[in-house]
């Protein structure tokens, strides 16, 4: 846990913004029905979302015979793909629901080890089983309530019914786990916690840890020794009733009404620059002691008891999930999960699925990514290996970024704070890395002064370490990392945040581009050594100079850096230096096969590299960025072509990429058939998404990848349904957020608009493009017809005052 001095869990930057906003909404929570059976789903005002199963999630444990070469993990496949998430940003649980004997796997992103990438990963912090015995069954029924995030399971056994609930909760940063019966005395069962992988014998992995009960409380208590982790969990038993009676390491429970069991955890991380500078040993402060903080959280859950400790889950989890509700011409499917997945598999498209995994997108990374923790990596938060698939990292060449591309258009901009002081935290060693490099490899433009060459993050990282140059990757990486620090802005409007944050960082960027780019003799800037996200030619990685990626980023990041200093005021030598390298960037090259060049030496598409890779990074300035827009016919026409030639044959993630290009491209009909082949390929019967193995980008990039086909907003102005596809010919949204902070509802039939809503949080100028719209009326919220200025026969604009609500009327 981090930040722990200053944790303010209402009080978030963006939770400041949108204080005092009603917005209407047509999600309203109920409670999950416990019984076995389909739920009372209620209709298309207050959609209920569930993952759920008529079976217990199978535990066989971890396979050590499967190592894929070169990773060195087992594989557990009941874990991947059956049992269920909960997060709180800094607990991960993954809840199997079993009946005889329960299995509770925990994460925390700050247990690591060295792993066998030397850079440190997440590790499994405990698993918590709960010897319950109870072998013969009937009416069982598993459940995952998103609009609630919480967990239940509900079965009979000899003639008793038993329930379940299982949260986490981030207001009190505890797990909750409550155990019910219908009759009084039924609730018998041994809590046997276990610190996983103590016997390793790998010396980046060793570890030390004690189990030991004492009165109605077990605490895990030892050492990572890679970075000297002290950790510590405690698992307190509260029954209601019956006796309890406690053994070395266990508590054994007899006869109990009903069982509350709480989960605290923390080590002595502590985020901040020295994690980044110092060595491994000097990383953490060794006589930071876990304990008292997990005991003040202890006694805090105690005293608050399971019923407020769930009121307040509540509050807080609903206030973020609520925000935004979809419905995609489908009816609300009672089958279980898995069904409903094979199904679709076999050619049943149900939109309700399409719409599910949009939905558990956004409960993923609220789960995975809060104010004050650390961001959502590779795997989110959760992990059940020793050594997690690419050390659970942050990957800056795509992976972390696409983690945040729904972020702030579904209305969870708050999930992006934690990257944002991640981000503040390794900044320091990212500015010695572009030291490091101008000296290298650019001695004549280096400054002494502090900040000077501006910084860099290269491709791997970790809640540990970054890195500087990539070896396989060209520094568009950092650009790729800003864009998003820019869209926390455009889409928060929050100026303090671009004064003290984003404009540093993308002035930062600029200045070290322009040390980085090299001159030609024909007058054009071109980053060098320049090289597109893994890319390999003859069997090694392809470095080069002013490849698309990086030259598309450099054009990004000096666009966004004169946007930010317009919105501050601020003009300068340096700013009129960037504006006049623009247009010397050159980045956008239409090759022989009618493709975008990936790199400026290509004529016919696939003439460097695996024509069919799974990093489409030439398309960046296409989607996260804004280089190739509608006002490029021609651009536009050579993306789709180059997406093509590409093909959808690929990773999860990067069917998750093609799809938000497919999105900006207009193309609603093969967005959503990558969105389908995603779903039908990648997806997991507990809906998690592999690349293979489970990585959590998938889910988030296609989560993103709905909203943009629902709303867009990068060209400058709102563009409602601008990818819809015939499939989802009847639908509405609302509530999903568009660049200069503008709620927006929208609702169709045949495809065409018959309802839009505006919402101005911020009081800016309004654009909204939408066929005929200057001919329409915009209208407030007291009725009164509001002036617009036509831009064209589709572009119209209006003044806007902040918590006002505008609806726009057509021409029909
Ligand atoms: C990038 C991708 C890989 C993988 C890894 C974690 O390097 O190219 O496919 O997702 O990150």
């Amino acid at each position: 846990m981090i930040h722990k001095q200053t944790r303010l869990p209402f009080l978030s930057r963006a939770a400041v913004l949108s204080i005092s906003l009603s917005v209407i909404m047509f999600t309203s929570c109920k409670h999950t029905s416990e019984k076995a059976g389909p739920t009372d789903r209620g209709d298309e005002t207050n959609r209920i979302y569930e993952l759920w199963e008529p079976a217990p999630a199978p535990n066989r444990g971890h396979d050590f015979s499967i190592k894929k070469p070169g990773r060195g993990y087992p594989y557990d496949e009941d874990w991947e793909r059956w049992s269920y998430p909960l997060g709180n940003g800094n607990i991960g649980a993954n809840v199997f629901g079993r009946t005889d004997i329960e299995r509770i796997q925990l994460s925390e992103k700050t247990f690591a080890n060295g792993s066998v990438y030397g850079r440190g990963g997440m590790t499994n912090a405990a698993e918590l089983y709960l010897d319950i015995g109870h072998e013969r069954i009937t009416d069982y029924r598993r459940a995952l309530n998103l609009n609630d995030a919480i967990k239940t399971v509900a079965y009979e056994s000899n003639g008793i019914r038993y329930s379940r609930e299982y949260f986490t909760s981030y207001p009190d940063d505890v797990m909750v786990v409550r155990l019910s019966a219908d009759r009084p005395g039924a609730l018998s069962l041994t809590v046997r916690p276990e610190i996983p992988y103590l016997e390793s014998k790998h010396e980046d992995d060793t570890k030390s840890g004690t189990v030991k009960a004492d009165g109605n409380t077990i605490t895990l208590a030892g050492t990572l020794d890679y970075y000297q982790i002290h950790f510590e969990i405690q698992v307190k038993v509260l029954p209601e009733g019956g006796t309890l009676s406690t053994g070395e390491s266990t508590i054994r429970v007899d006869q109990a009404d009903a069982l509350t069991l709480l989960v605290a955890v923390d080590t002595n991380y502590e985020l901040g620059p020295h994690i980044f500078f110092n060595p491994p040993k000097e990383k953490l402060d060794p006589t930071l002691d876990p304990h008292p903080l997990v005991s003040r959280k202890m006694a805090r859950a105690t005293r608050l008891g399971y019923k407020k400790l769930k009121a307040r889950h509540l509050a807080d989890y609903r206030g973020l999930f609520n925000r935004v509700a979809v419905k995609l011409n489908s009816e609300v499917s009672d089958l279980p999960t898995h069904e409903l997945l094979e199904q679709y598999q076999k050619g049943r498209h149900d939109p309700y699925l399409e719409e599910l995994m949009f939905q558990y997108g956004r409960y993923l990374l609220i789960a995975s990514s809060r104010e004050t923790t650390l961001p959502a990596n590779l795997q989110g938060a959760w992990t059940q290996y020793e050594v997690s698939p690419w050390c659970a990292g942050y990957w800056h060449n795509i992976n972390v970024q696409m983690n945040y591309w729904g972020a702030m258009s579904t209305d969870l901009a708050e999930t992006f704070e934690a990257y944002i002081d991640y981000f503040e935290a390794y900044k320091p060693l990212a500015e010695t890395y572009a030291t490091d490099f101008v000296r290298e490899l650019k001695p004549e433009a280096l400054s002494d002064e502090p900040g000077g060459n501006g910084w860099i993050v290269g491709t791997a990282a970790n809640a540990y370490q970054i890195s500087g140059r990539s070896t396989h990757s060209g520094p568009g990486t950092g650009a790729f990392t800003t864009q998003v620090l820019m869209d926390y802005y455009d889409f928060t409007q929050d100026e303090d945040y671009l004064r003290e944050t984003a404009y540093p960082a993308l002035l930062g960027m600029s200045k070290f581009f322009s040390k980085a780019l090299n001159e030609t003799d024909d007058g054009l800037l071109l980053i060098s050594p320049s090289a597109s996200p893994e890319i390999k030619h003859e069997g090694k990685y392809y470095i080069t100079e002013g490849c698309t990626f990086d030259q598309g980023f450099v054009w990004e990041n000096h666009q966004n850096v004169l946007r930010a200093a317009e919105a501050l005021g601020k003009e300068d030598a340096f700013l009129e230096k960037i504006r006049a390298q623009i247009p010397r960037l050159d980045p956008i090259l239409i090759g022989g096969s009618g493709q975008i060049k990936e790199f400026r030496e290509e004529n016919l598409y696939g003439e460097i590299g695996d024509p069919h890779h799974r990093h489409i990074s030439h398309l960046c300035p296409l989607y996260p960025g804004t280089l190739i827009n509608d006002e490029n016919p021609e651009w536009m026409q050579a993306a789709s072509k180059t997406l093509d030639l590409r093909g959808n044959d690929t990773t999860g993630w990067a069917m998750a990429h093609r799809m938000n290009c497919r999105a900006r491209l207009h193309e609603g009909e093969k967005a959503l058939k990558v969105y389908r082949k995603f779903i039908s390929e990648k997806t997991m019967p507990n809906l998690w998404t592999i690349h293979p193995p489970f990585q959590i980008d998938g889910n988030l990039g296609a989560m993103a990848g709905v909203a943009e086909m629902l709303l867009q907003s990068h060209a400058g102005y709102i563009e409602p349904i601008p990818a819809l596809p015939e499939a989802w010919e009847d639908g509405r949204f609302d509530g999903l957020v568009a660049r200069g902070n503008f709620k927006v509802s929208a609702k169709w039939e045949n495809r065409k608009l018959n309802g839009l809503s505006i919402t101005s949080r911020s009081g800016k100028d309004c654009r909204v493009k939408y066929t005929g719209l200057a001919e329409g009326r915009v209208i407030d919220q007291k009725g009164r017809a509001v002036a617009h200025i036509a831009l064209g026969a589709d572009l119209i604009s209006f003044p806007t005052t902040k918590g006002s609500t505008y609806h726009l009327q057509f021409n029909r």
